[in-house]
């Protein structure tokens, strides 16, 4: 299987992130992409398709300030990385922002998510990564992986959170939308709630997202992934949400992803996107189920089996000595 990466990739690297009331170490490090890249025995260098293709999905607004914060932040005298402090949850206005902890509240879902100088090129490649793997599956390949890092279901068309700044996997449904696909559907199966794809497409009828993921009850984003929520207006039942508890193992995470495929065949979908998350493995650092790195080949076939094209994006996993084999079983398993 064709994989594609580019090493502008590695240059994002925040210091650190807030978390349970203190600042801790960043969690989505590069040395997770050179592991993967190693796994596979290297990667092929992506082309680049332009900008078009993200602001088909991303706000021009947010990706100017994606671009320029960095050095509004240095501006206004600060060192470090630019986060926020302050959201504008109560009273979102339509009004101008231009101090740059305004733009960062109104453009970012939480303070995990610090933009550095390199964010924006590591951000545009990991989207370059995704279209270019999409194009191997146009032009008749069954399956292509795209090792999208930093990544990017939790970002919105207008904001960051959760280590992720441009949604590579909407980025590629609506590519292959404009592309002249009719249907294309997403699979979820990162640890957590993929939000910022639901939100993208909640009130599409054409791009379904379906989702496996840590109870929101318990786990990050809460606010999003609970099984109520199934799309509104043209796409409403082209959501479908299924939370799972903590120490989830593979029998319940197995069948869970049988409902999602069993929603997906009846939605008929041309190409099949997997947002898939290696954090699900039993020893992630920062999430809570039991897979089993042998695990990630049976939930491979099982969406292999489908028939249907797919691409693969890289979403996250955070135990770095396991993610090259974790990964490797998954791809394996297509
Ligand atoms: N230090 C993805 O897997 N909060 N994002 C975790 C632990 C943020 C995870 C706190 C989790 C985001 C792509
Ligand atoms: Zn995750």
């Amino acid at each position: 299987m064709r994989g594609f990466f580019d090493p502008r990739q590695l240059a994002h690297a925040p210091k650190r992130e807030f978390h349970n009331g203190g600042w801790t170490d960043y969690a989505e490090v590069p040395a997770r992409a050179e592991a993967i890249v190693a796994a596979l025995g290297g990667a092929e260098a992506p082309t680049d398709h332009g900008e078009a293709a993200i602001l088909a999905v991303h706000d021009a607004g947010y990706v100017d300030f994606l671009k320029t914060a960095p050095a509004k932040w240095a501006a206004a005298g600060r060192d470090g990385d630019v986060v926020g402090y302050v959201w504008p949850v109560v009273a979102r206005r339509k009004i101008d922002l231009t101090r740059i902890d305004a733009l960062a509240g109104r453009y970012s879902l939480d303070a995990a998510t610090p933009l550095t100088a390199d964010t924006w090129t590591a951000a545009y490649w990991s989207a370059q990564s995704a279209l270019s793997a999409l194009a191997a599956v146009q032009a008749g390949d069954r399956a292509a992986f795209a090792l999208c890092r930093p990544p990017g279901h939790h970002a919105g068309a207008d904001y960051l959170g959760g280590y992720c700044h441009l949604n590579t996997a909407a980025i590629a449904a609506q590519a292959a939308r404009d592309a002249g696909a009719t249907r294309v559907a997403i699979l979820d199966i990162d640890y957590h709630h993929g939000n910022g794809t639901q939100d993208i497409f909640w009130a599409r009828g054409d791009v379904f997202y379906a989702s496996v993921h840590a109870d929101p009850a318990t786990d990050y984003p809460f606010y999003w992934g609970h099984a109520d929520e199934i799309g509104e207006g043209l796409g409403e039942g082209a959501t479908l949400n299924l939370p799972l508890p903590q120490e989830t193992t593979l029998a319940a995470f197995r069948a869970a992803q049988a409902t999602a495929l069993d929603a997906i065949a009846r939605f008929g979908p041309d190409v099949l996107i997997v947002s898939f998350g290696a954090d699900t493995w039993e020893g992630d650092p920062i999430s809570h189920f039991r897979l089993a790195t042998a695990d990630y080949a049976v939930l491979a076939r099982d969406i292999a089996s489908a028939g249907w094209p797919v691409l693969v994006v890289m979403e996250g996993g955070y135990a770095i000595p396991a993610l090259g084999a974790n990964l490797a079983s998954f791809l394996a398993g297509f």
